[in-house]
């Protein structure tokens, strides 16, 4: 079973930390540190499916789940990061039901959907050694949709209502941008689209998610309902931290 999809259904909140140095090293220092989940960032940061590949096998051990976020939601990348063991995936500027049901084709073999099938040689699937995993698969499946423009806005009800889709996460970044608020997330017009976009997910039926930008902001948004957040960076800590060493010797 995928903690991660199962906290999600259950609304149990879910603790996440971004990766974007793109490394295993790092990745397997984050992997014991208590979060619930780990974000290797496809999307924005210098990763391949071989930095993927090599990160997925450093935090393999570790009681946290990855979840990678695709450069773009198409059906041929979202296959390859299945195939090397992502079952959990994050997909980046979705805008619209129709879309969305693509999506959910896209990590579910025929006749659920239209994933190509390579079980000898996946990862996913234990290199053809798991038997049951053609027909289960789409059980661990977790999708979780990014909300980040204004389509994506108006179309909330109709893409939560989406059957596969198991969350809806908030981009503040793009969504600022979008809204005319280029690098200033916290503009009160956008904070305030986020608070209703949190409330009309969670009416739709379907748990919310956001990039937090603080650790009180992560923890304003758990108040106000959302399920799980992310809240920094592993780049965010080693910048912090070495200037924090730096400074405390003056
Ligand atoms: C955004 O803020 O736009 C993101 O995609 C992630 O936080
Ligand atoms: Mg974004």
């Amino acid at each position: 079973m995928n903690p991660l999809k199962l906290a999600l259904a259950e609304r149990r909140a879910q603790i996440g930390l971004w990766q974007s140095l793109a490394n295993p090293y790092t990745a397997e220092i984050c992997a014991d540190t208590g979060y619930d989940w780990l974000l290797f960032d496809g999307e924005h940061a210098p990763n391949t499916i071989q930095t993927l590949l090599a990160q997925l096998q450093a935090v393999a051990p570790y009681p946290v789940e990855p979840v990678a976020r695709v450069p773009v939601g198409e059906a041929a990348i979202i296959k390859q990061y299945m195939d090397i063991g992502f079952r959990s995936l994050l997909i980046p500027m979705v805008e619209n039901a129709e879309q969305a049901k693509q999506l959910v084709a896209a990590t579910r073999y025929p006749p659920r959907g239209i994933r190509g099938v390579a079980s000898a040689v996946s990862r996913a699937a234990g290199f053809g050694t798991k038997p049951g995993y053609l027909a289960s698969a789409h059980e661990d499946a977790c999708l979780i949709l990014q909300i980040e423009s204004r389509a994506g806005l108006e179309a909330i009800e109709a893409i939560a209502a989406v059957d596969g889709v198991d969350a809806l996460f908030i981009g503040p970044s793009d969504l600022a941008a979008a809204m005319g608020h280029l690098g200033d997330p916290r503009h009160d017009a956008v904070q305030s689209a986020i608070t209703d976009a949190i409330e009309r997910i969670a009416k739709a039926g379907k748990p919310s998610g956001i990039f937090a930008l603080s650790p009180d902001d992560a923890r304003r948004w758990l108040a106000k309902g959302v399920c799980f957040v992310s809240v920094g960076s592993d780049i965010g800590l080693l910048t912090r931290g070495a200037r924090d060493l730096r400074g405390a010797i003056r």
